[in-house]
């Protein structure tokens, strides 16, 4: 995969790109990462990239110009064959979510255009960006992060770039619920024990006490993520449980 991120602030990726797991996925060409700075794009002496709302208002707005040359030459040449999505952050934008990091896997380009200021012009929104992405509902000075967490959480799912001792798939959320606790050594640490259950080589046991587990922390801290889960009739029972001893407790 072939990823284009355009932003102000280009240093803001690079020890992320130079850095773990990402940096490995990059010398092993299972994915590229450019970084375009935006200014470079303008062509008047002082390098304008923003300019005042029209209708008034407090705070700029990034001008169309630079952004659209930047996407359509980094664009050209470009394979009719490969799939392109060019995305912008945005705290308007659709809620990112591991379903989503798994459909961004489909491209074989991601361009991201990191958003500033008080929003951009929203002729970028509409003829530009095909998609629009929020991590989250707070308020960021600007989309870098939100751009390092999509390419993080999309890369990750790239055959190959992970190990497979870090294998993805009891991660929390891929199987829509909270992971369970981890433990390593020592098994006594300052008087906190480690599970006796995770000492006893009992695979089947541990198993059930993880997925047990899983299922506690995501009734306490994520009760809305259960409705899009499979429950055994079984482990319906202790999810209600568990809800009934909350919604008591408050
Ligand atoms: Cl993508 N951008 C900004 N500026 N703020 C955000 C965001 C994005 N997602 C959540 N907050």
């Amino acid at each position: 995969m072939r990823i284009d991120i355009l932003t102000l602030f280009p240093k803001m990726f690079e020890d992320f790109s130079s850095t773990g797991i990402f940096q490995r996925a990059i010398e092993n060409k299972l994915v590229e990462l450019n970084v375009y700075n935006i200014r470079d794009y303008t062509h008047d002496k002082h390098h304008v990239v923003d300019d005042y709302p029209y209708g008034g208002g407090a705070g700029m707005v990034m001008k169309p110009e630079p952004i659209f040359e930047a996407v359509e030459s980094i664009l050209q040449p470009n394979d009719k064959d490969e799939k392109v999505s060019v995305i912008l952050t945005t705290p308007r934008g659709r809620l990112f979510t591991q379903k989503i990091a798994d459909e961004l896997t489909q491209y074989d380009r991601l361009v991201i255009i990191c958003g500033h200021y008080e929003g951009v012009d929203e002729r970028i929104h509409r003829y530009l960006a095909n998609d629009e992405i929020s991590i989250g509902d707070y308020v960021l000075s600007g989309g870098e992060p939100a751009a390092t967490v999509i390419v993080d959480a999309v890369t990750r799912l790239i055959p190959g770039v992970l190990g497979s001792e870090e294998s993805a798939k009891d991660d929390s959320h891929s199987g829509g619920l909270l992971e369970y606790p981890q433990y390593t050594r020592p098994p006594v640490f300052r008087d906190w024990e480690v599970p006796e259950i995770l000492l006893s080589g009992n695979h089947g046991e541990i198993a059930r006490w993880r997925r047990e587990q899983s299922l506690i922390r995501t009734a306490e801290r994520r009760p809305e993520l259960l409705d899009k889960v499979e429950l055994s009739s079984k482990e319906i029972r202790l999810v209600n449980e568990k809800r009934k001893n909350l919604s008591e407790e408050e």
